[in-house]
This record gives structure tokens, sequence and C-alpha cells, in this order.
């Protein structure tokens, strides 16, 4: 098969890069250089929203894994216009130029954060869309453009939708990096664990290499049209992270309480049984596991 990958420089994009290139021929695109050294082949600079740069790297392509996007809860919030145009306007640009060259199968990355204050933990595929994020808001509605534009012109679909992923490929340099990223950069330093609120809040971690296993098996599934989380199941409390990566730090760190995060979501872990049952698919790298490969 001939698989392209767009945002194939972020985190997740390389290590599809990594997997996939084993046994399939790989395009992948970006508007940023990869950092691996592996990967410079493979990457093209191409722009998601100006799809006379994506077009041609399509030829012959079977299936677009769509990652490109502008991942900033935060930024969504100061730049929502900018965020909209490439996560929306870019998804519909990708969808076009998927049609156009005769791709047959779109696997689009959507997050969790569609669902926005969960209801009910843990949260099934079924969950009403409510985002609190003009991120999680342009996610939600290109998931429907990708659901449309597959209802009305026949490119098959998948959209898989992230809990929270981690790994050492993570950009430490990034202010958004994800919790894990900041604790362990917080004990590589010697500095103490800045736990915000009470601690008690939880969350589905899951190693990028799990969620990179599973979209490529939603990538090559007779499965189609379908919306499926990508969680381990298993709600972790900020408390219990802190305590994990106290125990796995070569340096001896404090763990200290400071103010809530406002507009924070308490619970967030994702209910499984779909993405086992329609791809058989489980994670393979224990939260302990995980850790350890980020020190
Ligand atoms: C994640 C995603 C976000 C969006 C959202 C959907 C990341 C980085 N962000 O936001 O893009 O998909 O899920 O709901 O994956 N915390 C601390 N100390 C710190 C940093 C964080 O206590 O130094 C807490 C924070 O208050 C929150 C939890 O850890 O309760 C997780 O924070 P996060 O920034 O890793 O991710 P989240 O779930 O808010």
């Amino acid at each position: 098969m001939k698989i392209a990958v767009t945002g194939a420089s972020g985190q997740l994009g390389s290590y599809l890069l990594d997997e996939l290139s084993r046994k399939n021929e790989v395009v992948g695109l970006d508007i940023r250089p990869t950092q691996y050294a592996a990967h410079k082949a493979m990457v093209q600079r191409a722009d998601v929203r100006k799809p006379k740069t994506v077009t041609s790297w399509l030829k012959d392509v079977d299936a677009v894994i769509h990652c490109a996007a502008q991942v900033s809860v935060e930024n969504s919030i100061k730049d929502p216009m900018g965020d909209l145009d490439t996560n929306l306007r870019g998804t519909l640009c990708m969808l076009e130029a998927c049609k156009e060259m005769g791709v047959r199968r779109m696997v689009y990355i959507s997050t969790a954060a569609v669902y926005g204050d969960p209801i009910k933990v843990p949260i099934d595929e079924s969950h009403p869309k409510r985002p609190k994020s003009f991120y999680g808001a342009s996610k939600a509605s290109a998931e429907d453009y990708v659901r449309v534009f597959s209802e009305t012109k026949g490119l098959e679909h998948m959209i898989i939708r992230p809990f929270n992923f981690y790994s050492h490929r993570a950009d430490p340099a990034n202010p958004y990096s994800g919790v894990i990223t900041r604790f362990v950069n917080m004990a590589v330093a010697g500095k103490p664990l800045t736990v915000e609120g009470d601690g008690e809040q939880t969350r589905d971690f899951l190693h990028a290499t799990d969620v990179s296993a599973m979209v490529i098996k939603a990538a090559f599934s007779n499965v189609k049209n379908e919306t499926l989380n990508c969680g381990s199941g298993k709600g972790t409390s900020i408390n219990q992270l802190a305590e994990a990566v106290v125990r796995v730090s070569p340096k001896k760190v404090k763990i200290v309480h400071i103010a809530p995060r406002l507009g924070d979501i308490r619970h967030s872990v994702a209910e499984v049984s779909k993405a086992k049952e329609l791809l058989d698919f489980a994670p393979q790298v224990s939260l302990d596991e995980g850790m350890a490969s980020m020190f």
C-alpha cells in the first residue's frame, strides 16, 4: 500500500512513519521539516491549507492519515480564525485533494476534546459532542465534514479520537505540552512537580506508539466509516501520576499543589470496547513502562 501522512513531522506523525515505512511506501507531508534523519527522504514540504502543495504528492496513494492540525487549546482561544483555517478548512482541502487524486480512504485524527465536560464516564463514542474550546470545536466540525464528505462523495473514512497521549518525542519546549512531559521535565531539572488543584482529576493516558498502532489498524482495516475512541480505558489521577513520576525519577523531587486550571475537565476516561471489537486494538505500553521510557 501507499500511505500519505499529514503532520508527518509531529509526535504522532513520526511514529506512524517509523511503523508504516517497514512494509509500505510512505509520503509524509508537513509545513515543518522533520527532526529525524531516517524520515528526511520521506517528508515533503506541503501545507494542507494550500491544496496545490499537496495534490501531486497523493498520486497512487491508497489512504491518507490526516494528523496535521493546530493542536493547542490555548492558541485556539487566542486565534480562533487561525485554528479554524488549519483544522477545518485544511481538512476540507485534504478531503478534496483525496477525491481529486482517487485516494480510497481517509483516517482523520480527531481528539477527545470534542466531548468537552463529559456527562458520563467512561465516555463512549455516542456521547454528545460539546467542546469547551475552539480547538475542540474545529476538530468536532472537521469530523462532521469528513463524515458528510464521505457520505456525499464516496471517500471511505475512519475517525479516531485519541485521549491524552505522550512520549519522549513530545516537544518539551512547547508550553502546551501535556502533563507527563511537564512532570518529567520538572523532575529532570530537580524541581517540584506542580499538581494543579486537588490532583484528583483523572485522565486516560496512553503512549503515542499505541495511538500509532491503532491508527494503522484503522488505515488497513475493512471496517469503514466508523468513529472510535483511542484510549486505555483506565483513569489515572494527576496525584497518582505525580507519585509515579517521583518513583521513577533519578532525582528526588517533591510534589506541590497549586491553583486549579481554569475550565479544567474533571474526569476524562475512554470507553474502549468499540476499538477492541472493530479493530482488535488494545494498548501494549503500560503507564509505568511508558513513564520509565521518558527518562
Ligand atoms: C488534553 C489535551 C488537549 C485536549 C484536551 C481534551 C494535551 C497536552 N492536551 O488536555 O489538547 O485534547 O485534552 O480534553 O494532551 N496538570 C497539572 N500540572 C501540570 C500540567 C497539567 O496538574 O504541570 C493537570 C491539568 O490541570 C489537567 C491535567 O493535568 O487537569 C491534564 O492536563 P494536560 O495539559 O496534560 O491535558 P488536558 O487533559 O487538559
